[in-house]
């Protein structure tokens, strides 16, 4: 709390440490898996130089540290993922006869209007494997039947002078091969023969591919679903592999949170009436950018009043009131991981006395679930249950709900007042691994957010008045591990005397 100020603008890069060592002696360590150990082989796990489409260790030292092919992680890593994937997809079909095609395509550029292109945003499961941040890419592997080696092939743009003109570098197909540490690269144009012959070769095969990918490329691959191979999703595969972090993704998590945390402090500092959720909104993406952010994780919620009683307001273009809190919802994207936190404060820098009441209700219901995370490890939807016991139990104790309800009318009740989920898995998406469900028991080195609410509607008569027209949402990032959860952003100011001390403090 104290250095709140020194560390505002510490960019992160300064404190990061080397989580996985260099590649050579990573290779040493990965005794189980099988690799060519020649020295063609392993000249692959070199970072090549030159200008390449993204940045690497040699253009971007600044980025990257040396050796690593993506921020925090190297080239053996996600050629580990690609390795652990293939043996998940093999293992779910019990065939050995059968030959398996995964097929994971890249995201395609998005335009706002003609011409005019949204941020590329790199699909996740794609990035995951690879760490290739191209548009339009192909990722393809290939197991024969009766063998447990398989191949790696990237389908990229080839370098082409007019379109490098426009649109900046290429890494090219052979600069690729190398830089991702795949088995070939090729030109993106020679996906369907390529497609087309390894299926007719490797009969009886699996095509696995994402039932999400864009049409297009489902286009390309209905061919060889009507030569009879059949089909598979790779995806729940993938995303439980995604679901637990490895040491360098939770290096990556820990900054991440460290830069969102540090924004939502810098906009606590600025708050003062008068001034505007848009503001905040911008102070909320400079503080995040400045600290070495890409951009924000998405559009942030930053809701005066009565607002905060809708839980997605995103219009944020009111002005806020001394006698009001503000609610936000905001998060910092670094390398493609995700913050997600929420605070909320009071505009004037005091809580009134009904609005502490709830604020601490509602910390005191927060701090308990990240307790039971650690103590019971739950499924999150087993979490969520908790909340609306814990939080009808409290809002009971409190007068604001009636003493003459219990059992499954109090859980109800309060319900109703937080209508959503109390945690989602968090990483490279937001609401990260979708396909991993939440009746699960949580794991070691999983990312989860913890987020209890409460929304009081002005018209909700069922609430004493004092109450009534307020929003409040304290949401943190955890990672589980085998002793206490570790709040990643424990940085973010939580505490309502520290709150009070911060807010107003600073002006931009
Ligand atoms: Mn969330």
């Amino acid at each position: 709390m104290h250095n709140f100020r020194k560390t505002l603008f510490n960019t992160v890069s300064k404190s990061r440490r080397k989580v996985c060592g260099k590649p050579e002696q990573i290779i040493r360590r990965m005794s189980v898996i099988d690799y060519p150990s020649d020295e063609k082989m392993l000249s692959k796990f070199q970072i090549p130089k030159g200008i390449m489409g993204q940045p690497t260790c040699h253009t971007h030292p600044h980025l990257i540290e040396p050796d690593f092919l993506t921020c925090g992680i190297t080239q053996m890593e996600y050629r580990e993922r690609r390795e652990t994937l293939v043996q998940k997809l093999a293992a779910e079909v019990h065939n050995e006869h059968q030959s398996h095609i995964i097929v994971i395509p890249a995201a395609s550029k998005q335009y706002m209007s003609d011409k005019i292109p949204y941020v590329f945003r790199q699909n996740s499961d794609f990035f995951y494997l690879t760490g290739c941040l191209e548009a339009s890419a192909i990722l393809v592997m290939v197991k024969p039947a009766q063998t447990s080696h398989f191949k790696s092939i990237l389908f990229v743009h080839d370098k082409d002078e007019h379109a490098e003109l426009w649109e900046g570098p290429r890494t090219g197909c052979h600069a690729a091969a190398r830089l991702f540490a795949v088995d070939e690269a090729r030109p993106i144009g020679n996906f369907p023969s390529y497609l087309s012959q390894v299926a007719s070769s490797t009969r009886p095969s699996i095509l696995w591919s994402p039932r999400d990918a864009n049409r297009e490329v489902n286009d390309l691959l209905a061919p060889v679903w009507q030569a009879g191979a059949a089909s598979g999703d790779p995806q729940k595969a993938l995303h439980v592999m995604r679901s637990i972090k490895s040491p360098a993704e939770k290096e990556l998590m820990k900054e991440t949170c460290y830069i969102g945390s540090q924004a939502i402090n810098m906009a606590m500092a600025v708050t003062k009436p008068g001034v505007s959720e848009h503001y905040l909104t911008a102070v909320l993406d400079y503080s995040a950018r400045a600290s070495g952010a890409e951009h924000p994780a998405f559009p942030p919620v930053v809701a005066g009043g009565a607002r905060a009683t809708h839980i997605h307001y995103v219009t944020n273009n009111q002005l806020l009131n001394a006698d009001e809190m503000v609610l936000v919802d905001s998060g910092s994207q670094r390398w493609l991981y995700n913050s997600d936190i929420s605070r909320t404060w009071p505009v004037s820098g005091k809580f009134t006395k009904h609005q502490r009441i709830l604020y601490e209700l509602i910390l005191n219901v927060q701090k308990r679930l990240i307790q039971i995370l650690g103590e019971h490890r739950p499924a999150l939807d087993q979490l969520f249950d908790s909340m609306c016991r814990l939080l009808g139990k409290h809002l009971q104790q409190e007068g604001i709900l009636p003493r003459n309800i219990d059992g499954n009318d109090l859980v109800g009740k309060a319900y109703r007042l937080c209508p959503h989920h109390v945690s989602h898995y968090l990483g490279i998406d937001v609401h990260d691994t979708p396909l991993v469900r939440r009746h699960m028991p949580v794991k070691t080195d999983m990312v989860v957010t913890v987020e209890p609410g409460i929304y009081i509607r002005p018209d909700d008569t069922s609430v004493p008045p004092e109450f009534r027209g307020i929003g409040i949402r304290i949401e943190d990032d955890v990672l589980i591990t085998d002793g206490e959860p570790l709040v990643l952003t424990a940085s973010c100011v939580k505490e309502p005397d520290d709150v009070e001390a911060v807010v107003g403090k600073h002006s931009l």
